[in-house]
């Protein structure tokens, strides 16, 4: 096991536990597998929230009270889109437009997602490796009784409010997994983490991608998830909400049974440590810490303990 740690992540909640493990893991002992079933063009830009997220979060740039976006970002573009009675649901600071146009350029100019990514994280100073979960498109759909919803639809536009009866991961049949990360998994990665990110809008379109669970199963390495569900409430965004209407135990519970085929342990909170028995009889080993990561300390110390429980059950 001397390989990287692989980390499969979302936006706001996975950004914050890759930020605690980039400062224990040396640059190329972190691969990063970023969501992009978020992704979607505006203006002519291609904006991918996820990746942006882990990339301003290990820069030190991201606005740590929105969850997404740029610190000390200004808004002169928005309010000249609203002078132009343009479209204003989608909020772009001045600083975050500069990656999106600088990304849009890039990939215009024939470069790979994954290139792109690779070069602003470079650009950003950051050593871990960030990557794309594919470089083909693919478009996360929220299925609604009312019909169907593009991702940044339902989650911006609509503030999440339409109830979910499902989700459609358009492209998916033709993406290919990246490269990197099919690397790092062949390469006898030290644990795979699945970061305490949406489970059915950011870490099913990662395990989705044909080919991309047998690789993770294959790889012969602990596979642990932290809980992004703590006292039956999601720590940020809507994944309680869909739990619960999809008809799941809106619970630690419901998190170790929606992943129950892949994880080898699950790290949940101390208020959920009564459940840790019942998620056991199902066939993981348990580890219960403090997960809610309110400043750099706490993300650094769950990411070191995430590590050394993937170590224990490596042994
Ligand atoms: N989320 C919002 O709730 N409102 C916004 O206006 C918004 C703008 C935005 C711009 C760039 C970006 O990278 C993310 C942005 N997000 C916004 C967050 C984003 O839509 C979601 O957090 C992720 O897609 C979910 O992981």
């Amino acid at each position: 096991m001397s390989g990287p740690v692989l980390t499969l992540s979302g936006g706001v909640g996975g950004a914050k536990l890759v930020l605690g493990l980039s400062k224990i893991l040396d640059g190329d002992d972190l691969v990063v597998a970023c969501n992009t079933g978020d992704d979607f063009d505006h203006f002519g830009l291609r904006i991918c929230p996820d990746i942006d997220s882990v990339l301003y979060a290990l820069s030190g740039l991201s606005n740590q009270q929105r969850g997404w976006g740029r610190r000390d970002e200004t808004w002169t573009f928005m309010s000249a889109i609203q002078d132009l009675k343009g479209p204003d649901w989608f909020n772009l600071g001045d600083g975050d437009l500069a990656t999106h146009v600088l990304r849009s350029e890039f990939l215009r100019q024939g470069q790979s997602l994954n290139a792109v990514t690779a070069g602003l994280a470079t650009r950003f100073g950051i050593t871990a490796n960030i990557c794309p979960m594919t470089d083909d498109p693919v478009a996360t759909v929220v299925q609604t009784p009312a019909g169907d919803l593009a991702f940044q639809h339902y989650f911006v536009r609509e503030q999440c409010q339409p109830c979910v009866t499902g989700f459609r991961f358009d492209g998916i049949a033709r993406a290919r997994p990246n490269s990197q990360v099919i690397a790092a998994l062949r390469a006898d990665p030290k644990a795979i983490i699945i970061a305490p990110s949406n489970p059915y809008v950011s870490v099913d379109p990662i395990l989705h991608i044909p080919g991309m669970l047998d690789s993770i199963k294959g790889a012969n390495a602990p596979i642990v998830a932290v809980s992004p569900i703590v006292g039956g409430q999601a720590i940020k965004g809507p994944a309680a909400k869909m739990m619960s209407e999809l008809g799941k135990d809106v619970s630690v519970l419901g998190i170790a049974q929606h992943y129950r085929d892949i994880l080898d342990g699950l790290v949940i909170d101390h208020q959920d440590a009564h459940l840790a028995a019942e998620i056991e009889s199902m066939g993981m080993r348990v580890h219960v810490a403090q997960t809610l990561m309110t400043n750099l300390e706490t993300r650094v110390v769950l990411a070191q303990a995430t590590l050394d429980f993937a170590s224990e059950i490596a042994q």
